[in-house]
């Protein structure tokens, strides 16, 4: 049953491959399109990787989201093949309209209405095979099962990124994420071993690293980078040195103490060996990808992805240090102002530059941390001009009593003339100013019904 389909996903993803692959043979130039998180980052470093290999050309542009003015742009380009990385399901009819030969490899959630087979389009995405595309498998692993039969399989780790970069890689690699791992170890280009899984072990200094720790959570020290002074000081750790120069003893005593913290902290890190620092930490690399996008720096990321790695990955750790300072501040922020409750949502609000492209790990973090609500999903906004920007997030619990915050916030806005959509656990919207009441009342009541129905 579930390897049936599996195949299907597969099969699909392969005639995706030929059809890409044909194009290349033609000399035509393959027009890249992909969203600007690591994930999207990944899968169009993934593809630009795979058409180099083939010697062929490639145009990519990275974007935050799939807007209609600028598919019509797009419509005026002479390109024969355009290809869709971690978007593109929720918009397959306009995007027909390209009239050019189209590839969709995404892993969101497919509109319910509106879903025809297109004759110009080649849609790769897990969901059409009952697969879950939030936990299983990302846009990066739909595209590295598009190419991975032309000789692709050293992409894995940069697959597996774009899944850590989806949160999906948290509790261990699942479903075809794991079928990625397996084939990645094989290849000799990922490897998987027991560690202390905290940020920038070559990089930062131990108080750093703990503070900057997300994945897990560690209560009292993520975003707290004087409790995690304190935390090490009392163990007798010094904290201003890196993990990777502490002698084994310390670091035997630093494993027991954070264990305490949280048992999570100790699992399987991954790695790939051929990569330099940081990006050798698969988790560490997405993080960088992460940075790059959400500092609009996608040329850097796509370089990254591509190879050029010394002073690229340079520039971008500076990216990092400048996000996790931010970061750091956000965490203190949600702890002293909390949010804002309706009966069944709460929100968070700024107008802060620096705070606005943090505001969905913002809200992640505060319900984990327990700074916010866990009970109710979060919706994070943020005043971008006459618009507000929403990044929304919620908890497996909150799924399990039937809450899904891609759908609600695709009703929600297009009620009000914005646009939104993603996953169940984490979804975004765009509406205007003006509406933000109303949307937010509207976002309720959708939330009760989902919760009552
Ligand atoms: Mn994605």
């Amino acid at each position: 049953m579930n390897q049936k389909k599996q195949h299907y996903l597969l099969n699909k993803a392969k005639e995706a491959g030929n059809l890409l692959k044909n194009h290349v043979e033609k000399d035509h130039v393959v027009r890249i399109i992909s969203h600007n998180d690591s994930d999207g980052l990944s899968s169009a470093g993934i593809i630009c990787n795979a058409v180099s290999k083939l010697n062929g050309k490639f145009h990519v542009t990275i974007v935050p989201r799939l807007r209609e003015g600028f598919i019509k742009k797009l419509a005026r380009e002479k390109y024969q093949l355009f290809f869709f990385c971690d978007m593109g399901s929720a918009a397959l009819e306009s995007l027909s309209r390209l009239k050019k030969e189209i590839i969709v490899a995404d892993h969101h959630q497919i509109p319910d209405e509106g879903y025809d087979d297109l004759e110009n389009i080649t849609h790769v995405n897990p969901h059409l095979y009952e697969i879950d595309g939030t936990k299983d498998i990302s846009a990066s692993g739909v595209s590295y099962l598009t190419v991975k039969g032309m000789d692709n399989k050293d992409l894995a780790g940069l697959a597996l990124a774009g899944a850590f970069g989806d949160m999906q890689g948290v509790n261990g690699f699942t479903g075809f994420n794991k079928i990625i791992l397996d084939e990645g170890i094989q290849s000799g280009t990922v490897e998987i071993h027991d560690d202390l899984k905290i940020p920038y072990k070559n990089e930062e200094p131990i108080y750093k690293s703990l503070a900057y720790t997300l994945n897990p959570i560690l209560p009292g020290l993520t975003g707290d980078l004087e409790g995690s002074m304190t935390f090490l000081e009392k163990m007798g750790v010094s904290y201003g040195i890196k993990f990777s120069d502490l002698s084994n003893e310390e670091r035997d005593i630093l494993k027991e103490e954070l264990i305490k913290v949280n048992t999570n902290i100790f699992g399987t890190v991954y790695s790939m060996p051929r990569e330099i620092n940081p990006l050798k930490n698969i988790e560490d690399y997405a993080r960088i990808l992460d940075a790059c996008g959400k500092n609009k720096k996608y040329g850097l990321g796509l370089s990254i992805c591509l190879g050029d790695k010394k002073d690229s990955v340079a520039e971008a750790q500076r990216l990092v240090k400048k996000y996790q300072d931010n970061l750091v501040k956000g965490i203190d922020w949600i702890k002293k102002e909390g949010s804002v409750k309706l009966d069944y949502i709460q929100h968070i609000y700024t107008e802060d530059k620096r705070k606005k492209s943090l505001m969905g790990t913002l809200a992640s973090v505060g319900l984990e941390l327990k700074y916010l609500d866990p009970k109710k999903p979060v919706i994070a906004i943020s005043k971008m001009d006459n618009v507000i920007k929403i990044s929304a997030r919620s908890t497996p619990q909150q799924i399990e009593k039937g809450v899904n915050l891609g759908k609600a916030l695709e009703e929600a806005s297009k009620s009000f003339n914005g646009s939104g959509g993603g996953h169940n656990i984490a979804a975004g919207a765009v509406v205007p100013y003006k509406e933000m009441e109303n949307f937010l009342n509207l976002v309720n009541d959708i939330i009760s019904e989902q919760i009552k129905s």
